[in-house]
């Protein structure tokens, strides 16, 4: 896949607000966020879309989600919850060509979203 702002986050070639980073798996504060706490995880080796993915991205996708879980309950509002959104493509309103998982909390969701 062509590079994307994200893979300069990475990089560490522009800054960004990290929050959570393991061995495949970074984390940093959205710029536009849509929520109190709006967090992106982010796999440090980059797929475009979900469309991407293969079986053997299973661990990584896992690796996504587990890390935002853990971040939600070490930051203290895993209980009271959040939501957890990965956009595909152009109806999912995807805009940033490196699959990412958005963390929302810090207020209430509305169901279905817009
Ligand atoms: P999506 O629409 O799902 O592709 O979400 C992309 C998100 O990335 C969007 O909420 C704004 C955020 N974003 C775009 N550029 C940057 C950036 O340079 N830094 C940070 N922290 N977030 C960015």
């Amino acid at each position: 896949m062509g590079d994307t702002i994200f893979g300069k986050i990475i990089r560490r070639e522009i800054p960004a607000d990290i929050v959570y980073e393991n061995d495949d798996v970074l984390a940093f504060r959205d710029l536009n966020p849509q929520a109190p706490v709006h967090v992106l995880f982010i796999p440090k080796h980059a797929m475009a879309t979900l469309n991407d993915a293969i079986p053997s991205d299973a661990t990584l996708l896992g690796n996504l989600l587990l890390a935002a879980a853990d971040y939600a309950k070490r930051e203290g509002f895993a209980e009271q919850g959040y939501r957890t959104v990965i956009n595909c493509n152009e109806h999912g309103g995807q805009t940033v060509f490196h699959l990412h998982v958005h963390l929302l909390a810090g207020r209430s969701m509305h169901w279905p979203p817009g």
